[in-house]
C-alpha cells in the first residue's frame, strides 16, 4: 500500500506519540519527464510533478493531512479555512475522513466548479463570502481565535509542514535536488514549503545542491513582484486570484537565498502554456498550475540559457477542477454524427491519412 506523507516523512515532521496518522493515500505523486517542451527550449531535463494526483486533486492535501492531524491531537473538533477553492475541497475531505466539521469560506463569483462541487460533496459548510480571497482570508482568522476552531490556511505552519514534503519526493525521486524549480505563486505558502524541504533535505545531505525557486505569479495578481498589495485581483487563474499573500515575506526569502526570482506571466501566456502542456504533453493541469511551464517560457524567452540544467515544474492541481475554463479554451471541433458507419468514414477517415 502507498504510504502518505506522514508515514512516509514521519522523521522529518512534527510527529509525536499523540499525532494521529491519518493517511489518505497523499503524496508520492509521479515526476513525469517532458516529452515536448524540454526539447522545444533545449533544457537539460525537465520534468513535471503532478500534484492533481493527489487524493482531491491538488497539492493541498499535503499540507491539510498534516493539519488536520495535529488539529486532532490538539483537541479541535472542527476547522474552518478561507480558499480560492482548492484548499477547501483539501480541509472538507479530510474533515469528512476524520469525522470533524469543517466550515469553508470562498469568495463569491471566483471558485472553479469542480472545487465546490467537491466542498459541497464531503459535506462542508460551504459559506460564500461577498469579496475577494484576501478579505475572506481576514475574516476567518478573526472568527477561529475567537472560536478555538482550527485555522488550516497555510499560515498554520503544520500546513508548510507537510507540503515540504514535495520537495523530498522530487529530491529522492532524482536521486538530487534540480537546478531550478518553477511554481506557482498564489498566498505563496507552496514556495515556502518547497524552500523549507530543500533545505532541510540538503542539511541532512540528501542533495548536493538547493534550487533556484522560480516563482510566478499571474499579472494581474502579482503583489509581490509590483510591491505592494493588489485590492483587486483579476485573472483566469482563479486559484492564485490573490492580491495580499500571507507569507509574502517568507517566499521573498526563498526567492533571495536560493538565487532565484519571483515574476509574473499574462493570462495569454497561462492560457497558452496551459494549453500546451495537456496537447502536447499529456498533461492536464489547471490554468494556475500553468503559471509554472508559463514561467519557463518566458524565461527561456528572455535569453535565459537550461541546456545544463535539470528542471521542475509543479503542476499544482488537476485540469478537471475548472471544466467551465476546459470547454471554453478547447477549440478542437466536435463531431455530431448519426449512428452510420457510412457517416463516420466520411467524417473520420480523412483525419487517418
Ligand atoms: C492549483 O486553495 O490559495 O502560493 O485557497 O490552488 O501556496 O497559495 C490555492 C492556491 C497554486 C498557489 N496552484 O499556492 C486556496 C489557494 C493551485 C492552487 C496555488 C494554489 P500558494
Amino acid at each position: 500500500m502507498r504510504q502518505g506523507v506522514l508515514s512516509r516523512y514521519k522523521q522529518f515532521l512534527d510527529i509525536t506519540s499523540n499525532t494521529p496518522m491519518i493517511d489518505m493515500g497523499e503524496g508520492s505523486t509521479p515526476l513525469v519527464r517532458s516529452k515536448f517542451i524540454e526539447r522545444q527550449l533545449g533544457c537539460g531535463e525537465l520534468y513535471f510533478k503532478l500534484e492533481g494526483c493527489n487524493p482531491t486533486g491538488s497539492f493541498k492535501d499535503r499540507g491539510m493531512v498534516m493539519a488536520v492531524a495535529k488539529a486532532i491531537e490538539g483537541g479541535s473538533r472542527a476547522i474552518i479555512c478561507a480558499s480560492t477553492g482548492n484548499t477547501s475541497a483539501s480541509a472538507a475531505a479530510y474533515g469528512a475522513y476524520c469525522g470533524i466539521k469543517t466550515i469553508v469560506l470562498v469568495p463569491s463569483g471566483n471558485v472553479a466548479k469542480g472545487k465546490m462541487a467537491q466542498a459541497l460533496a464531503y459535506g462542508a459548510e460551504v459559506v460564500v463570502v461577498e469579496g475577494t480571497f484576501d478579505q475572506s482570508l481576514e475574516m476567518v482568522r478573526n472568527f477561529s481565535e475567537r472560536n478555538s476552531i482550527a485555522l488550516v490556511n497555510s499560515v498554520n505552519p503544520h500546513r508548510l509542514e507537510g507540503q515540504k514534503s514535495a520537495a523530498f519526493e522530487i529530491v529522492d525521486d532524482l536521486g538530487d535536488a534540480p537546478e531550478y524549480l518553477f511554481i506557482p505563486v498564489g498566498n505563496a505558502g507552496n514556495i515556502t514549503a518547497y524552500w523549507n524541504g530543500f533545505v532541510q533535505y540538503h542539511e541532512v545531505e540528501k542533495s548536493t545542491i538547493k534550487p533556484r525557486m522560480m516563482g510566478f505569479q499571474a499579472e494581474g495578481a502579482a503583489p509581490i513582484v509590483i510591491g505592494e498589495p493588489v485590492l483587486e485581483p483579476k485573472t483566469i487563474a482563479s486559484a492564485i486570484r490573490i492580491g495580499n499573500p500571507a507569507s509574502w515575506q517568507h517566499a521573498i526569502k526563498a526567492r533571495d537565498e536560493s538565487g532565484g526570482s519571483i515574476g509574473s506571466v499574462s493570462d495569454k501566456e497561462i492560457l497558452e502554456a496551459y494549453k500546451m502542456l495537456s496537447r502536447r504533453e499529456g498533461v492536464f493541469g489547471e490554468p494556475a498550475s500553468a503559471a509554472s511551464v508559463a514561467g519557463l517560457i518566458k524565461m527561456h524567452s528572455n535569453g535565459i540559457d537550461f541546456s545544463d540544467s535539470r528542471i521542475v515544474c509543479v503542476i499544482t492541481g488537476s485540469g478537471l477542477k475548472d471544466p467551465d475554463l476546459a470547454s471554453e479554451q478547447n477549440d478542437m471541433p466536435l463531431h455530431q454524427l448519426p449512428l452510420d458507419m457510412d457517416a463516420m468514414n466520411r467524417a473520420l477517415g480523412s483525419i487517418l491519412e
